[in-house]
């Protein structure tokens, strides 16, 4: 609904995906580096795999819908071969934006999400941006919002730091948008992504992200 005020359209695409579009269009041939920062559920058909992340769904929009401009929100289930933890699971969800026209700047990207932060969390959040890395965006950045139970002065939720990390994004590479079918000396775009579980568990305090899977229905009849 915020993103949907904002222009974004709701696009879906497959958790089964090809080695292609989950990997190598987003910049990160066989053997990348940055491969290991996504544990993957293999099928038996070589090539075949589970989505790490939603945005092999960026490739299938922008190759359907080059050259014209776009505004999507892409949500959906992801896969990750990792231990389970009380701050990561196995299957989680991923919401990611993505944005692409002639004159798309990091500007455009830092309203979007300072809007969605107020939207969400209160009308006088604050941001910050620090730099970061992902192979699909160049420059990438991490996002933290202002913390919703101390305001920023440092408490146990934000471990006295006065921030709490909501997102990843930056302006998508060079290399992705020609992947896309967008000339990058023509097109820029900006994308973001987050984990909802991660939102909720802030929005709702809660500590424990395999509740979300643990089917106990005192848990999911509080929302
Ligand atoms: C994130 C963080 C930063 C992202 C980039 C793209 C693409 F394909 F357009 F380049 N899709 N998603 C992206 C960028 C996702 O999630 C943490």
């Amino acid at each position: 609904m915020i993103f949907a005020e904002m222009g974004f359209q709701v696009y879906r695409s497959p958790e089964v995906e090809t080695d292609e579009n989950n990997f190598e269009l987003l910049n990160m041939p066989a053997h990348h580096p940055a491969r290991d920062m996504w544990d993957t559920f293999h099928t038996t058909k070589p090539g075949v795999l589970l989505r790490t992340h939603t945005s092999p769904g960026q490739i299938h929009v922008m190759l359907q819908l080059c050259p014209q401009p776009i505004r999507v929100i892409l949500p959906g289930m992801c896969y990750r071969y990792e231990a389970i933890t009380t701050r990561s699971e196995i299957m989680f969800h991923q919401v990611e934006g993505l944005a692409v026209g002639t004159r798309v700047t990091m500007a455009d990207l830092k309203g979007t999400l300072l809007t969605f932060a107020r939207r969400l969390f209160g009308a006088d959040r604050r941001i910050r941006i620090r730099s970061s890395y992902f192979p699909f965006t160049e420059p990438s950045i991490e996002v933290d919002m202002d913390c919703i139970v101390c305001g920023g002065r440092g408490c146990g939720l934000c471990k006295r730091t006065g921030w709490l990390e909501i997102l990843g994004a930056g302006m998508v590479h060079p290399v992705v948008l020609r992947n896309g079918g967008y000339d990058p000396e023509r097109y820029s775009g900006f994308a973001f992504g987050m984990g909802p579980e991660r939102i909720t568990m802030l929005l709702y305090g809660l500590d424990d992200i395999r509740q979300f899977w643990a089917n106990d229905l005192r848990f999911l009849q509080q929302f």
